[in-house]
C-alpha cells in the first residue's frame, strides 16, 4: 500500500494519530503536498461522505474522520502556505449561519494563504453582521463564504445583501463555494465569484481583486 493510500485509510477509519504521522512521513519522503491532499486526505473524506449516504456510516463516524482530517491538514499546512511575504490582499472567511462544516472552509483558508492572502477566519455558524464587522475592521478586499448544506446555502444571500449595503472604504467582493453551491446559485444570489474547490477559490480570489 502506498503512503497516500494509508492516509486515505486513516481518514476513513478516523485515526487521527495515524493521519498526522503518515502525512509527516509522506512529506519527509518528498511527496508533493497537493498529492497528499488530493489522493489521501480529500479522497478519504469523500469516501466517508459516500458511506454516510449509503447508511453504513453515522454522524459519529463523520466526526472522528473529520478530526483525523484536521490532524492531517494541520501537519500539511506549512507545505501549502507561503511564509513571510507581503499580502496580496485581505480576506475574511467563514461558514455561514446554521452550518457547522469547516474542513472545506479550512482548506480554502490554507490555499488562500498559499496564494499570498492575509486571512481572517471567523469559524462556523457566522451571522451576516459578523462578516460585515470583520470586513470593516480588517480592511478586507474579499468576503469568502462556505456552505455544505442545501438548508444553509440560502443564508449566503443574507451575507451578500449585508455586504452590498454596508459602506466600506474600498470595494469588498464576495466569493462563495461549498459542496451544495452551484455556479447558477452563486449568480442568482448576486455573488461576485464562485469556486468549486479550494485551489480554484484561491485563483478566483486573485482574479476578483485584480492581482
Ligand atoms: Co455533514 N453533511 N452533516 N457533517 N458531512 C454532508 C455535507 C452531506 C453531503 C453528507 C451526505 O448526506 N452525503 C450532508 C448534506 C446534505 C445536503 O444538504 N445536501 C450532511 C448532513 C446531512 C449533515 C447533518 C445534517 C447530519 C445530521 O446531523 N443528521 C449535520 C449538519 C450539522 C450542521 O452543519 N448544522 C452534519 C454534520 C456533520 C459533522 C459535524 C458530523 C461533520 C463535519 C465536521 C467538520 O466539518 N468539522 C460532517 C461531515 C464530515 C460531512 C461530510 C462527510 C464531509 C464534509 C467534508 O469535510 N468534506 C459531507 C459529505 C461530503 O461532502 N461528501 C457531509 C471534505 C472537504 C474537503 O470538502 O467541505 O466539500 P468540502 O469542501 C470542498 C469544496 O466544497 C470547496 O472546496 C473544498 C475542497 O476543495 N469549498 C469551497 C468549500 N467551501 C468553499 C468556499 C469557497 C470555494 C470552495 O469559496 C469561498
Amino acid at each position: 500500500m502506498t503512503v497516500t493510500q494509508e492516509i486515505y485509510e486513516a481518514i476513513v477509519a478516523g485515526d487521527q494519530n495515524a493521519a498526522d504521522r503518515l502525512v509527516g512521513e509522506a512529506l519527509a519522503a518528498g511527496l508533493p503536498a497537493d498529492t497528499i491532499l488530493g489522493d489521501g486526505l480529500v479522497a478519504g473524506m469523500a469516501e466517508v461522505g459516500r458511506r454516510f449516504e449509503c447508511g453504513t456510516y453515522f454522524v459519529g463516524d463523520m466526526m472522528v474522520s473529520a478530526r483525523a482530517m484536521k490532524a492531517g491538514l494541520a501537519r500539511l499546512r506549512p507545505a501549502l502556505t507561503v511564509q513571510d511575504v507581503k499580502p496580496v490582499g485581505k480576506v475574511v472567511i467563514g461558514t455561514v449561519q446554521g452550518d457547522l462544516h469547516d474542513i472545506g472552509k479550512n482548506l480554502v483558508s490554507v490555499m488562500l494563504e498559499g496564494a499570498g492572502f492575509q486571512v481572517t477566519d471567523l469559524g462556523v455558524d457566522v451571522r451576516p453582521d459578523k462578516f460585515v464587522a470583520a470586513a470593516r475592521e480588517k480592511g478586507a478586499d474579499l468576503v469568502a463564504l462556505s456552505a455544505l448544506l442545501t438548508t444553509t446555502m440560502t443564508n449566503m444571500k443574507g451575507v451578500i445583501t449585508a455586504v452590498k449595503k454596508a459602506e466600506f472604504e474600498r470595494p469588498v467582493r464576495v466569493l462563495v463555494g461549498g459542496a451544495a453551491v452551484t455556479p447558477e446559485f452563486a449568480a442568482q444570489i448576486g455573488a461576485d465569484g464562485y469556486a468549486s474547490d479550494a485551489a480554484l477559490a484561491a485563483a478566483r480570489a486573485r482574479e476578483l481583486i485584480g492581482v
